[in-house]
């Protein structure tokens, strides 16, 4: 069988064809046009399956996608201002019936956890904690082998912890939130900051090389990424964080700052069992859960 996968961020939508063994048989990408609105970012989806289509036959179209989802309907339960007007929109049912195939619709970070589950970097454990760090902080919180939905398809929604009560403005209507000091995002508008054009690649690199402004930008938000683990750490007393996002590709550089930030701030109970891995599969998790989804479906 082969399927569609998408997944939607704020930013980009990434697509590709997979098999059911979770194997990538071509992906690429596109910019999410989030400020049109959920339904036109809905509309992109279903012009670039038609597309894929077109090439291959498809068995299904699995998607994974930021917000809270209703993964039983398909729906978006809530969504944050960054994809507008994406609340309460039933994306299973309307890419089902543009498509005429059968549709899964899955939260991206609780995809990605299903991905490095199934296919990934928590191959050995049945608990453990995803989080992402990209244009927003998702998590999931995966128990027994299973996500752990909460009461109404929105648990895991780690990005809107406090971390600095009265702090800056989040899309989510809130102040303060982890996500706005501790995502990809956050780490590129300090990099703006100090530094004008610069991308993250040259702050790493620039870091590694002992560049102190940059060590200092990245020491900074490392330490504010590390303290909203701290607050998860001792929830959850998981075996495993595995963290996703673009930041991940830095590898056991940024994994050892991180490290040493938490370890700093747990008690010796919680430090002894505890590992955190950069995720294996990248963003080729979200596709691989979202199809892992699907394939219960059918
Ligand atoms: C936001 C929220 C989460 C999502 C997370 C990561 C929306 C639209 N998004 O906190 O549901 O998991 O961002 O998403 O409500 P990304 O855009 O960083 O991939
Ligand atoms: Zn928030």
């Amino acid at each position: 069988m082969i399927f569609g996968a998408f997944d939607v961020g704020g930013t980009s939508i990434k697509y590709g064809i997979l098999d059911e063994q979770g194997k990538i048989l071509h992906q690429s990408q596109t910019v999410t046009n989030a400020s049109a609105g959920g339904k036109k970012v809905i509309d992109q989806v279903k012009d670039i399956a038609r597309n894929l289509q077109a090439d291959y036959a498809l068995d299904g179209v699995a998607v994974s996608t930021a917000g809270q989802v209703n993964n039983l309907e398909g729906t978006i339960v809530h969504a944050t201002e960054s994809i507008p007007d994406y609340t309460g929109l039933n994306v299973k049912k309307e890419l089902e019936e543009a498509l005429r195939l059968p549709v899964a619709v899955e939260n991206d970070v609780n995809a990605a956890a299903l991905g490095e589950y199934w296919w990934g970097a928590a191959r050995e454990t049945n608990h453990f904690l995803c989080m992402t760090l990209g244009t927003g902080i998702g998590g999931a919180i995966v128990m027994n082998g299973k996500v752990y939905t909460g009461a109404s398809f929105s648990a895991g929604e780690f990005g809107h912890m406090t971390l600095y009560p009265g702090g800056k403005d989040c899309p989510c209507g809130d102040k303060g939130c982890y996500e706005m000091y501790a995502s990809s995002k956050s780490l590129e508008r300090r990099v703006e900051e100090y530094f004008g054009e610069d991308s993250l690649r040259d702050l790493f690199a620039k870091a590694k090389n002992e560049n102190g402004v940059a060590e200092y930008v990245v020491d900074q938000w490392v330490s504010d990424v590390a303290l909203g683990m701290k607050s998860l750490v001792h929830i959850f007393n998981p075996p495993l964080i595995v963290i996703g996002g673009g930041v991940s590709e830095q590898g056991d550089y940024l994994l050892d700052k991180l490290k040493r930030s938490v370890n700093a701030q747990i008690m010796p109970s919680f430090q002894r069992p505890l590992q955190l891995k950069m995720t294996q599969n990248g963003n080729d998790a979200n596709l691989q859960g979202a199809v892992f989804q699907l394939l219960a479906l059918l």
